[in-house]
């Protein structure tokens, strides 16, 4: 798989469509351990291809001129250390001229505050794949309203269970389903096609 994705840059095609090709991967790999067909062994090895394949399409997405929009902070979220999903929106985002600053995973509430306090970004990202850190995604939120950073901020949720239904729980503003679902509304918020 990574030789093919080399070979595939090497061709030019679209970076874009290979990640999207890589993500259906990882969707595929995520079932079957579901299902029992896959160890966590297989989970692990496929989490190394993963890192190994993102490396590069990262580069070369980021390489594009893009005019910068906004910058996001983004991470996932105290006590989940799932990534893919959180690189992959940083990926995208940053093909689109979003400046993303990437806090990686279990990310403690004040690591958010703080960067919040340095970067001054218009948007929050939080991502989580568990279902036990909604708590944890929610007094991230709570952390940046005591330290009087949440006026202004736009604050977008994601990951697997994530849905509409957790934006008012943790007191975000948008559920996003998918990284590019996150550029469109990013546009729509700073009124730029
Ligand atoms: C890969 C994986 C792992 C890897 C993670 C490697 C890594 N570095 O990320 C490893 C093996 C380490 C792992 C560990 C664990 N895992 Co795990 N893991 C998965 C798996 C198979 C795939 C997740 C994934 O990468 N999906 C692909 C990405 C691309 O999708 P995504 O994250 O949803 O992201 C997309 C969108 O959701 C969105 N998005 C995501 N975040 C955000 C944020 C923003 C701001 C925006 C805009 C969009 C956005 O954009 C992305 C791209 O479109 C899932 C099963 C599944 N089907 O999801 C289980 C799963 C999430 N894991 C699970 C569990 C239980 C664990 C462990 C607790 C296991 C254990 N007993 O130790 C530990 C976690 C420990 C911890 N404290 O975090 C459960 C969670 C169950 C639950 N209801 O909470 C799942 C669902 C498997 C299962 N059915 O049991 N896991």
């Amino acid at each position: 798989m990574v030789a093919g994705v080399g070979e595939r840059i090497a061709a030019g095609d679209d970076p874009t469509a290979i990640l999207a090709d890589v993500q259906r991967g990882m969707e595929i790999v995520g079932k079957r351990f579901e299902d029992g067909e896959y160890y966590l062994s297989e989970l692990l090895y496929a989490a190394d291809i993963f890192k190994q394949v993102n490396e590069p399409l990262a580069e070369k997405l980021a390489s594009r001129e893009t005019e910068k929009l906004a910058t996001m902070v983004l991470g996932t979220v105290k006590n989940d250390i799932h990534e893919f999903g959180k690189d992959i929106v940083a990926t995208i985002l940053r093909s689109n001229g979003v400046e993303v600053v990437d806090l990686g995973m279990d990310v403690d509430y004040e690591a958010f505050v703080a960067a919040v306090r340095e970067h001054h970004p218009q948007f929050v990202g939080m991502s989580c794949l568990l279902t036990t850190v909604f708590d944890d995604m929610k007094n991230t939120i709570a952390a940046l309203e005591d330290a009087g950073l949440r006026d202004g901020l736009q604050i977008y949720i994601g990951g697997g269970p994530v849905d509409e239904s957790l934006v008012e729980y943790v007191g975000a503003d948008l559920y996003c389903r998918t990284a590019q679902d996150a550029v469109v509304a990013i546009k729509r918020h700073l009124g730029v096609n």
